[in-house]
């Protein structure tokens, strides 16, 4: 596949960026080939939501945040969409969270395991889990090659966040007893209505505000991210993510344009 130079002025540059980015990590054998299929999905819900951080995502990227503060063992679960994206978030969230961060594949293979473990360390990561003979544990009841999971991360995490999920391993991991922070675009996936919370929003967009958010809740101490935790309901969030869709559909079918969104139209 070849990449393109894209022009500064083009009215969809940044998304035409992100292709960019995934098309060249699919070449260095990061993402998946299906990765390059469910992102254009991501793009299609992006469009819908209107390509911005909404309201009830920043609720729920709050209280995402007090999720893994408040954890014992948290851990981030990495794919090769999420690592082609977003590295460095991921390391800079490990950090401040004190999480763990382990690769997860869909689509496993050895090469792609340890070009997303070169990846993530040359983004700064010193430890990698989930990678060989590491991820030897399984998650019962899930059939995937997502039930390898590494013994010192997933199997015994209390917490995790699983940016850009297929639902099967959400549903299992619940069903073990831990909290699942999720990311995705799609707020009527199986992964969004299964989780604990919900972020429907972009996960370039999602995980930098997940970092500050982590870090200035940080300094305000546990106490004010149990209240948070009580005060959020992800029912609730995900039903305002649907509204604000439906909303924006009636809008545009009302006035017959186009939908607006923050990164150009499209
Ligand atoms: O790297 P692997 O082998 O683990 O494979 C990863 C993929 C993404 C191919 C695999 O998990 C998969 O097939 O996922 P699905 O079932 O297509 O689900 C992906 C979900 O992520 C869909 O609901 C998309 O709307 C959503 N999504 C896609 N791009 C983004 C996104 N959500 C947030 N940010 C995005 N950039």
């Amino acid at each position: 596949m070849t990449s393109i130079k894209i022009p500064k002025d083009h009215p969809r540059a940044e998304s035409l960026r992100i292709r960019e980015k995934l098309i060249e990590h699919y070449n260095k054998g990061v993402v998946a080939s299906a990765g390059l299929i469910a992102h254009g999905r991501g793009e299609a819900f992006d469009y819908l939501l209107g390509e911005k951080t909404t309201a009830p995502a920043l609720k729920a990227i709050e209280a995402a945040a007090a999720m893994l503060l408040t954890a014992k063992h948290p851990v981030i679960s990495v794919n090769g969409n999420t690592a082609a994206l977003v590295a460095e978030e991921i390391v800079k969230l490990a950090e401040v969270a004190n999480a763990k961060i382990e690769v997860n594949l869909f689509y496993r293979t050895p090469k792609r395991e340890l070009a997303i473990k070169k990846l993530l360390e040359k983004a700064g990561a010193k430890e990698v889990l989930g990678v060989g003979k590491n991820a030897s544990a399984r998650i019962p009841e899930l059939g995937s090659e997502r039930r390898h999971v590494d013994y010192r991360g997933i199997l015994i995490a209390d917490v995790v966040l699983v940016p850009l999920e297929d639902g099967d391993r959400t549903e299992a991991l619940v069903k073990m007893g831990k909290k699942v922070i999720a990311v995705d675009l799609n707020p009527l996936s199986r992964t969004a209505q299964n989780a604990t919370i919900t972020i429907v929003d972009n996960v370039v967009r999602a995980m930098p505000k997940l970092v500050e958010t982590t870090e200035k809740l940080k300094a305000q101490g546990l106490e004010k991210c149990h209240e948070i935790l009580r005060n959020f309901d992800n029912k609730r969030n995900l039903a305002e993510s649907i509204n604000l869709i439906k909303n924006r559909l009636l809008e545009a079918a009302e006035k017959g344009e186009p939908l607006t969104v923050e990164a150009g139209k499209l």
